[in-house]
């Protein structure tokens, strides 16, 4: 029935699609779907005969007919040339003011590219992070939106309707929600970041940070079983006792879960038949990329996506085990308990310095793109729906209340006072890793960026004179104002150093 009457449209009826268009049905808004296969389109309908405010199209004329002016379409396809071909396939049918919404995973400059191309035919282009996986989308996503003001504030209504919901006293995330049951009241977790690309940027930064928290969390896992000698399910005990405490997280609590779940076949801890190889799907290469085009330091996040890369090559690995020496395994000196609380207290340090690089990434891009991010509501909005989400969040939030214009959470008085108390034990457990031969890339990448961060003075002085030898680049002094360049003709260093202007 082509009556203009649907709230609002969706395209792309894969997982995300059909859970997200559900997600909008529960919450009372009329949507109408369509499927480049009609067949899954039918599918889907068949499967949710019980929900009236659902519809779909074999035409996508009818399908934007069906939709009320001016119209609201939300695009859930691969990112790449799939959303290009779906963005092509609207314009002739679409009037001015309209509004697209890209759902999928796309690279941010994308995001700019196809903001700019349809605001010239008066389309609106919403580049809108969705986070949290198929559960998010289903019963409450953590939704970060680009684009127009204009362009959010005629999505505005839907968007924190269907997005998760925090306790607004605690930051707690409001959970149990069943299909056709929405959660009621709490804070939404879905903002408007800002214009173009910001959206689809601060999600990307959000992946990244996830990459980091997965591989530490693997480090951690790494260390409790072989310094530790402990089992999977002991671990997994463990993983649970600290989603109790300062770690409280949905990866610290799947972990738990992960650990003490048998194999069916084997009846072997499960974690232990799973080959140890790592996929990916780029938003971490991103990220890192992104932070080398601009500078800015984000170590520990590349770890985790370069330990990704090194877990890939697991045959090469294999012949390279039989071949190169390493050192025996430390035992411990201490007890198992006191053990066990330093790499929960490393677990910790690491994270924050995950974090705080993530948001100075955050920080640069702002300038570079024109920006204005609001740092503690990104925060307060991740606490949520996505797959980070952390009570640890919350300290983030506040940390910014404190203070907007933190040039780095390192800085802030609850995280400079948490690194303080805990980092005897992270230095401890980095080192006993590194003298047993355990490879723990991200603890030991944050330990190297809190220590490069909170000195003074490095040693690229000697980098510097190194650069100016063999490539006349030039030199600042510490006894000369900062932006005047020297130079040592290298072949006669005894002659005066010249300025260069
Ligand atoms: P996929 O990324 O697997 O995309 C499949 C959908 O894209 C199908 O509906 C397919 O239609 C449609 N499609 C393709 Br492919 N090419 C098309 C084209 N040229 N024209 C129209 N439709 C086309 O689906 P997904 O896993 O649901 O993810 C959707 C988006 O959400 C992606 O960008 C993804 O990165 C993002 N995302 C995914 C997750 C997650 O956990 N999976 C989380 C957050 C964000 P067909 O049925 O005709 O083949």
């Amino acid at each position: 029935m082509n009556d203009s009457s649907k709230d609002i449209g969706l395209i792309g009826l894969a997982v995300m699609g059909q859970n997200l268009a559900l997600n909008i049905a529960d919450h009372g808004f009329q949507i109408s779907v369509f499927n480049r296969t009609y067949s899954k389109t039918v599918d889907f309908l068949e499967r949710n005969p019980s929900t009236p405010t659902l519809s779909g199209h074999e035409s996508l004329n009818d399908f934007v007919s069906s939709l009320k002016k001016p119209c609201k379409i939300i695009i859930m396809v691969q990112a790449g040339k799939p959303t290009d071909l779906v963005i092509e396939s609207l314009i002739p049918l679409l009037q001015k003011d309209d509004v697209i919404i890209d759902g999928g995973n796309a690279k941010w400059t994308d995001t700019i590219r196809r903001e700019r191309k349809l605001s010239d035919h008066g389309i609106h282009f919403v580049g809108s992070g969705v986070s949290g996986g198929e559960e998010g989308a289903r019963f409450g996503p953590s939704l970060m939106s680009g684009g127009s003001i204009d362009a959010w504030n005629q999505i505005k209504d839907i968007w924190l309707s269907i997005s998760a919901k925090v306790d607004p006293s605690s930051g707690k995330p409001l959970g149990g929600a069943e299909p056709g049951k929405p959660v009621e009241g709490g804070v939404p977790c879905a903002a408007y970041i800002g214009t173009d690309g910001s959206g689809h940027y601060v999600k990307m930064v959000h992946n990244g940070i996830e990459y980091a928290d997965m591989q530490m969390i693997c480090e951690a896992y790494h260390m409790l079983s072989s310094l530790g000698g402990l089992s999977a399910n002991q671990i997994g005990e463990i993983f649970k006792s600290w989603d109790e405490g300062i770690l409280d997280s949905f990866l610290i609590e799947i972990t738990g879960d992960i650990l003490c779940q048998q194999d069916p076949r084997s009846g072997n801890p499960f974690v232990e038949v799973v080959l140890d190889a790592a996929g990916q799907k780029g938003t971490g290469k991103w990220t890192s990329v992104n932070a080398l085009d601009m500078g800015v330091p984000a170590p520990t996040v590349a770890e985790a996506v370069f330990a990704r890369c090194l877990s890939a090559v697991k045959e090469e690995r294999a012949h390279a085990s039989e071949i190169l020496a390493g050192v025996p395994i430390r035992s411990l000196d201490c007890s198992v308990d006191h053990f066990v609380e330093s790499i929960r207290d490393a677990l910790y340090c690491s994270k924050i310095c995950s974090y705080a690089q993530g948001f100075q990434l955050m920080r640069e891009a702002q300038n570079e793109y024109s920006w204005k991010l609001n740092f503690g509501e990104i925060a307060q909005i991740w606490r949520g729906g996505c797959i980070i989400r952390a009570a640890f969040l919350q300290k983030i939030t506040e940390a910014f209340e404190r203070n907007s214009e933190l040039p780095n959470l390192l800085l802030d008085e609850y995280f400079k006072e948490c690194i303080s108390t805990y980092q005897g034990n992270w230095r401890e457990v980095v080192s006993l890793a590194v003298n047993s031969g355990i490879p723990c890339p991200t603890f030991s990448s944050a330990l190297a960026y809190y220590d490069g961060y909170r000195n003074a003075r490095l040693p690229q002085n000697l980098l510097q004179a190194q650069r100016d030898y063999f490539g006349a680049h030039t030199y600042e002094r510490i006894d000369e104002p900062r932006g005047t360049f020297f130079h040592l003709d290298w072949l006669h260093p005894d002659r005066p150093e010249s300025r260069i202007e």
